[in-house]
């Protein structure tokens, strides 16, 4: 499993944290949005981190898309995520939601550094100025 993203990306971190949690192996990819884009590209046209490529060549993409995939794996014994009902939701819930650190009021769900003129690949065009 590879796991794409500096972890300056809260995205990226949680993901990690997860997968230690889990005892799970990985290769890290630390590649910057900024000037790996065109690395990154070939496992996510979106660009954005974290990305995980799994063993069997699959790429997952959402944090929390990725840690209901690393709970999943980790069995009834060790998953952390009810399997059905409103517990299931709840718990779905908050790996959907990031709470700022800096804005704890704040939740986001969206992009922690935007880009305008996102392309990816070499004549990409990013911009810096809300990096996280
Ligand atoms: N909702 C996404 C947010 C991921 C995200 O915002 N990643 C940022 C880095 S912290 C990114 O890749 N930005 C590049 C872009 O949006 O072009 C998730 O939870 O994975």
């Amino acid at each position: 499993m590879i796991l794409i993203g500096q972890f300056d990306s809260p995205f990226a971190r949680r993901v990690a944290i997860a997968l230690k949690l889990y005892g799970v192996e990985y290769e890290h990819r630390p590649w910057s949005i900024f000037s790996d884009a065109d690395k990154i590209a070939p496992f996510n046209p979106l660009c954005r981190v974290p990305t995980l490529v799994l063993d069997f060549g699959d790429v997952l993409i959402e944090s929390a898309m990725i840690l209901d995939y690393l709970d999943e794996q980790a069995g009834d014994a060790r998953a952390m995520i009810a399997s059905s009902g409103t517990e299931r939701r709840e718990a779905l819930k908050v790996c959907a939601r990031w709470v700022s650190p800096t804005r704890p009021s704040r939740l986001s769900t969206n992009a922690c550094c935007t880009s305008k003129n996102r392309r990816c690949g070499s004549n990409a065009v990013r911009d810096r100025s809300s990096v996280c």
